[in-house]
């Protein structure tokens, strides 16, 4: 069969899907531990992680940063199984991002 000038020449390259990655507020994590979650695991600053703690703390929620879905569920993974293992009930989900 004979392919049209679109086909021939269309881009195959797929553009990677992105994930947020999200704390949500609840009423008994302590500040202290969500400040450490997001310096441990988002690599952010002492300023910019108590910044982002006092915005979940306020708006319900927030993103903590974007990643490919392979390393956004490993984050998922490891500020639960850190949170769980500190007594903590914060919960971390995922969010793929609009293009
Ligand atoms: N609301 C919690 C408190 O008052 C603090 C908190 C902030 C908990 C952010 C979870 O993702 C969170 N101790």
């Amino acid at each position: 069969m004979v392919n049209s000038l679109k086909e021939v020449t269309k881009n195959k390259t797929k553009k990677p899907k992105l994930f947020q990655v999200l704390l949500l507020n609840d009423d008994y994590t302590t500040m202290e531990f969500v400040v450490e979650v997001l310096r441990r695991f988002f690599a952010k600053s002492n300023d910019a992680a108590h910044a982002l703690m006092l915005k979940i703390h306020i708006e319900g929620e927030a993103v903590c940063g974007v990643y490919s879905h392979d390393v956004a569920q490993t984050k998922v993974s490891q500020v639960i199984d850190f949170s769980r293992k500190n007594d903590q009930p914060l919960m971390c989900i995922i969010r793929e991002l609009r293009a």
